[in-house]
Parts: C-alpha cells; structure tokens; sequence
C-alpha cells in the first residue's frame, strides 16, 4: 500500500454515502436492517410512488426527519471536518446523504447531491422551503403560493441529482478521490470514482465491505469509517503517524 500523504496543494475530492452515517445510528439503505426493509423502494423513492401514495412518502420521509433531531455526527464526520481544514479550498465533499451531518459536524463546502431533509419543494411550482417551517401536522403539506403539493428536496431514483457539472468537474481535476460508506450501487454518483479513475486520481475507498464498484480503487481500507478515518486523516494530512 502507498504511503501517501496530502499537501495543501492537493486537491482532493470525497464522496460519501449512508455508511459514514451508520455509526451515528442512521440505517444504510442496502444492509440487511437497511432502511428499505419495510418499504419498496419504489414506493417511497420514485415519483411514481410519490404521485399514487403521497401519504405514505410524507410518512416515510417525516420519520427521517424527526430521526435527525436525535442524532449526532461521529468520528468519520470529524475526520472530515479536520481534512478540510488542512485542504482548504481544495477539499471537495460531495455526500449522497440527505440527513445534513456534514453540515452539524461542521464542514461548509458540501455538495449534497442528492438533496436534503432539511429543505421541501413545491411539486407544482417548485418553491422551496425549509422543513421547519411546514406544518408537519399536515398530512399533506401544502405549499403556501400555490397549494400545491410540498415534497422533501431529495432526488428519487429517474430524477436528475443536483450539481452533477459542478461535481463532475472536481472529480476530473481530482489528485485523490476518496469514497466512504457507499455501496457504488446507485448512478451516477457511482460513476464518478470510474470519472476520477480516468482522469488519473489515486482512489481511495473507505468501507466495513467492498463496493460494487471496487475494480476502480486503487487502495481500499476495510472497517467503520467512525473507527478507521480519524487516524487515516492523521495519516494523510501527517499530523501523526499510525
Ligand atoms: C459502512 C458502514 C460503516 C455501512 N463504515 N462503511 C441500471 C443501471 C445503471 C443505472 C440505472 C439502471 N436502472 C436505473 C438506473 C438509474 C438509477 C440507479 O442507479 N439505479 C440503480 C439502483 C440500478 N439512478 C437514478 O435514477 C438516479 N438518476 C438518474 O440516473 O437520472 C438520470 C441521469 C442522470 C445523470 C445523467 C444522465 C441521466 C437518481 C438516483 C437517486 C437515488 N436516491 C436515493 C434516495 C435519496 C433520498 C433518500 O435518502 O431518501 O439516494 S436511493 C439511496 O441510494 C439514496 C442514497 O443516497 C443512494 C446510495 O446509497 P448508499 O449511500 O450507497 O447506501 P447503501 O445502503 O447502498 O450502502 C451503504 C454502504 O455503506 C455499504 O457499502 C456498506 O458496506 C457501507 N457501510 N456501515 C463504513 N460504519
Ligand atoms: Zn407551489
């Protein structure tokens, strides 16, 4: 395994998914108690589902919410929060998750991609709002210009996910790319470790089991990203060795 180490000219880029959360208590989508378990996905996140039942998504959707009050970001967050002090403006973090803990653990640059709890969008008019300030008494909240239907600001699977220029563009100037707690299942955001392959980043991969993508990472570190990261970002940004 290479010994690397960043600099502060390096510019590094990470992708993470619902594993980095785990440990803070967040099911992953695809394990075996995984979020989905009592729900088609299909059901909860398609537009489809959302059009035929959108009782069952606001429910769905209100739990998760309710769920973020009572938790806390972990070490891997922390970890994340050092490498961009050390990176500055050369970190990117760009997060599949929508449960806004990159943000609690103190990371400004963050591109969630594939929305956000925190926010709600109006499914006529496309008004946002923040999600604190709906009515979740409602069953259906509604939105206040138009009374249309309000829907949570994430993206579902035949929805384009935000930013994907933006993303795609850091990940090709990439020098690392690093993904964490992501099963590399779900496109695009999948295909942006083959992108940084491509355009000669070194990969790197953070995950208690290998992604469905692992051919494309060049070194991968096998546990819980709340337990292994603090001391890989010690490691990289050489602060100490371990
Ligand atoms: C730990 C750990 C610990 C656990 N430490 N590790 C056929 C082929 C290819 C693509 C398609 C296809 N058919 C359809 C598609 C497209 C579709 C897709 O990818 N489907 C696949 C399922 C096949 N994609 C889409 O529809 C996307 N849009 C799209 O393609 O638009 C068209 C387009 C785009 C761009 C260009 C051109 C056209 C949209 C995808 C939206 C995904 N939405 C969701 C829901 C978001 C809202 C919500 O959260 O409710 O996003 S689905 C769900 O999956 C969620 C996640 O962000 C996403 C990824 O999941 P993630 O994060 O990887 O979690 P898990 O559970 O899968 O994995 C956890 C990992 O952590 C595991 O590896 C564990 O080992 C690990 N782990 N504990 C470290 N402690
Ligand atoms: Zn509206």
């Amino acid at each position: 395994m290479t010994d690397i180490r960043f600099n502060p000219n390096h510019k590094v880029v990470v992708l993470t998914g619902a594993g980095i959360s785990a440990e803070s208590g967040i099911k992953t989508f695809r394990d075996n108690n995984g979020l989905w378990e009592s729900h088609n996905v299909y059901d909860v996140a398609t537009p489809e589902g959302f059009s035929s039942n959108p009782r069952l998504v606001w429910q769905f959707y209100k739990q998760r919410y309710a769920q973020l009050s009572q938790v806390e970001p972990n070490a891997g967050h922390y970890a994340l929060v050092e490498l961009e002090h050390f990176l500055k403006k050369n970190f990117c973090l760009v997060t599949q998750n929508i449960d806004g803990l990159h943000k609690k653990a103190g990371n400004t640059e963050i591109i969630e991609m594939h929305g956000t709890l925190k926010k709600v969008l109006c499914s006529k008019c496309n008004s946002k709002y923040k999600m604190s300030e709906v009515n979740l008494e409602e069953e259906l909240p509604r939105c206040l210009s138009c009374n249309g239907i309000l829907r949570p600001d994430v993206v579902w699977f035949g929805e384009v996910p935000y930013k994907l220029e933006l993303i795609s563009r850091k990940t090709m100037m990439a020098d690392f790319f690093i993904v964490i707690g992501t099963s590399g299942v779900v496109y695009p955001a999948a295909h942006f470790l083959i992108l940084a392959k491509q355009n000669n980043a070194y990969t790197i991969g953070v995950n208690k089991d290998l992604p469905d993508n692992y051919h494309f990472i060049d070194e991968f570190h096998k546990g819980l990203s709340g337990s292994i990261l603090p001391s890989l970002v010690k490691k990289w940004i050489n602060h100490e060795q371990s």
